[in-house]
């Protein structure tokens, strides 16, 4: 249904990233894949308008750390938008587990206290060759993605507000 035909206020902007400011935090751990992750976001971002001068990058040791990377670059940089991204890959013990619960409820925590975007950018595989099929394989690219999550979110939330 329409806009017209429904009455309601439909926010649904477009994915234009000319003038946002966009924090990205990466994680080392399994960086080989966390690499293309950022390749693939910040080709997306540029092809949306963001600007390279409008990117902060901050590398963090794991995905354990992204929320307080995400908290920090928020508190100093004030930007629009922050995007998290990490590769969690299933070992032999259940240390996975806690790293992916820990950072997917931190970043979440981060997002719900504050009043800026945080994006969940990370890839979490039984196997190898699940990230791989993630991170650029056969399933396309989480950071991709996670950059048009960025724009929806930082411009969706702009017309919430009435800016
Ligand atoms: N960090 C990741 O980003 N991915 C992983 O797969 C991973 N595993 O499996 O251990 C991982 N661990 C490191 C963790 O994020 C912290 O950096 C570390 O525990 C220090 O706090």
């Amino acid at each position: 249904m329409s806009e017209q035909e429904s009455g309601a206020r439909v926010i649904d902007p477009p994915l234009d990233g000319e003038g946002l400011r966009v924090g990205i935090a990466a994680a080392r751990f399994n960086e080989f894949f966390v690499g293309h992750l950022l390749e693939a976001c910040q080709r997306e971002l540029r092809r949306h308008g963001v600007a390279e001068g409008d990117q902060t990058i901050a590398w963090v040791p794991g995905s354990f750390e992204l929320p307080v990377a995400a908290r920090e670059l928020i508190d100093a940089e004030k930007p629009d938008v922050v995007i998290c991204l990490g590769c969690i890959i299933r070992g032999e013990t259940t240390h996975y587990d806690h790293v992916a619960q820990e950072s997917a409820r931190g970043i979440a925590q981060v997002a719900l206290t504050g009043k800026t975007p945080v994006i969940y950018g990370i890839v979490t595989a039984e196997t190898v060759e699940q990230a791989i099929n993630r991170c650029g394989g056969k399933f396309g690219n989480r950071g991709g993605d996670a950059a048009l999550a960025a724009l929806a979110m930082a411009r969706s939330l702009e017309q919430i507000r009435g800016v």
